[in-house]
């Protein structure tokens, strides 16, 4: 038995002639801007397999403008799936029948045996594997939907998982986890830690030994923990489910009852904390009045107090943090000259309550319209027509999801299509279903 190495005398002429090797820019092969070329080499003698076109930054922004052409204008994301399907399966029976010619070209310019190119790089398999231990910071507004988000899909396929809750709101979790090891879990799948995000979030997005983190909670926390995968061991970082300042858009020909029972849900439902809360409601300049005055009084009506009492629709926000920062949102909203319709004060003399409060005559740029109050405070906005609405709320750097009240589907159709957001409900709100995706995009 004897391993040897043979290099043949004569290295066997690949049968392939080499095509292309110009830039594929926008459909086409062609030269680079700059004119130049770069060799290719067969690795068995060194000798030049062919000069391969070289591009460079100029090259690199042509093909991403033909890229960026070929998104926002299509057709590629605008066919229906069945039709993307035809092409790349269509595809799919062409590398197939050109197996022998590519497994050539990659064995004569990476070096690697022939039949590996031909097995191995050319023939596709996707195995579904776990990805390993699954790091999960959570927060405090939805705690038990949070925990059964994340660690429901983690384990379903086989990963383990270490979650730290809010400091907040540790009790829920913990009590369902001990749930999980009566059911028969083995130990260390499910690890649930309670601590504060500085201490006890960051050591775990920065653990070398976690193969992903997921998180959901403030955009700045979110960033940071992008950094701390980063500097750790690039663990991955697929989603990030962050904050909002979702429009509720009330068309011209909607009833105004309803789309008032509606909006009010979308914003005030969890007290205001909700990542999707309806936290901009446009209103089309022709029901606006009726509107904001119906608003008001629903906001007027809404029961506050103690939320173990029954018919409470309201309790108290989360912590002294959150109160003040609403109430400052509510200053600022006074202080820009929005128009403060009702509300505007802390509920009771004790607890974090805070009163429902409406603001009307809100304006693009006043802080309540652009950023995340994250309480129980509704912004109303006025819009002319489709294309003023779509435009304003397209300029906002959030996108997680919409709302639109309408009796058209000509219009309903028009919006869902031009906003530019992760999750649109139309004609309802918060509507969410496990076979449907959730997210965002943007700044989420
Ligand atoms: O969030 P944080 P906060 C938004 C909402 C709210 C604002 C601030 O606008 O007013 O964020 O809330 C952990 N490394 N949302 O301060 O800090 C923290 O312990 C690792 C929207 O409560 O992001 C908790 O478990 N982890 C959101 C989680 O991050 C860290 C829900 C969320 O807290 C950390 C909550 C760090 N350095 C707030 N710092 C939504 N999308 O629903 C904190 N954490």
């Amino acid at each position: 038995y004897s391993t040897a190495v043979v290099v043949d005398e004569q290295p066997i002429k690949p049968l392939v002639q080499v095509e292309h090797i110009g830039l594929l820019i926008d459909g086409k092969f062609v030269d680079a801007a700059s004119g130049k070329t770069f060799p290719t080499l067969d690795l068995r003698t060194g000798e030049v397999i062919a000069h391969v076109v070289e591009g460079h930054s100029e090259d690199i922004d042509m093909d991403v403008a033909a890229a960026r052409k070929a998104f926002d204008i299509g057709p590629w994301p605008k066919m229906t799936t069945y039709e993307r399907q035809k092409i790349m399966l269509h595809a799919a029976d062409l590398i197939e029948k050109h197996n022998d010619e590519i497994a050539t070209l990659e064995t004569w310019d990476n070096g690697k045996p022939y039949e590996q190119s031909r097995q191995v790089e050319i023939s596709m398999l996707t195995l579904h594997e776990p990805i390993g231990v699954a790091g999960q910071i959570i927060p405090w507004n939805f705690p038990l939907l949070m925990f059964a988000w994340k660690v429901g899909p983690a384990l379903a396929c086989g990963n383990t998982v270490v979650m730290k809750t809010a400091e907040q709101t540790p009790l829920s979790v913990l009590y369902t986890a001990r749930l999980f090891l009566e059911a028969g879990l083995p130990p260390g799948v499910l690890n649930i830690v309670s601590g504060f995000g500085p201490t006890a979030g960051a050591a775990l997005a920065s653990h070398m030994d976690v193969d992903k983190v997921a998180f959901t909670g403030s955009t700045a926390t979110g960033k940071f923990i992008l950094q701390l995968a980063a500097q750790s061991n690039l663990k991955q970082i697929r989603l990030l489910e962050l904050g909002g300042k979702s429009p509720f858009i009330v068309c011209e020909d909607a009833d105004v009852d309803q789309a008032v029972e509606l909006a009010h849900f979308a914003l005030f439902f969890n007290q205001g904390q909700c990542c999707c809360a309806g936290s901009r409601t446009f209103v089309h300049e022709r029901v606006c009045d009726e509107f904001v005055e119906k608003a008001k009084i629903r906001a007027l009506n809404r029961s506050v107090g103690d939320p173990f009492k029954s018919g409470i629709e309201q309790g108290p926000q989360i912590d002294s943090k959150q109160f003040e920062k609403i109430l400052r949102y509510i200053r600022s909203g006074v202080d820009t000259g929005a128009t403060l319709e009702t509300g505007g004060e802390r509920h009771a003399s004790k607890g974090y309550y805070i009163q429902p409060t409406v603001f009307s005559d809100v304006q693009d740029d006043m802080p309540i319209a652009k950023e995340e109050i994250f309480g129980p405070v509704q912004t109303i906005l006025k819009f002319k027509n489709n294309e003023d609405v779509i435009q304003r709320e397209n300029n906002s750097k959030y996108g997680l999801a919409a709302g639109i009240f309408t009796q058209n589907i000509d219009t309903a159709n028009t919006l869902t299509r031009a906003l530019k957001v992760g999750t649109i409900w139309v004609n309802c709100y918060d509507v969410f279903d496990a076979t449907i995706p959730f997210g965002g995009i943007k700044t989420k």
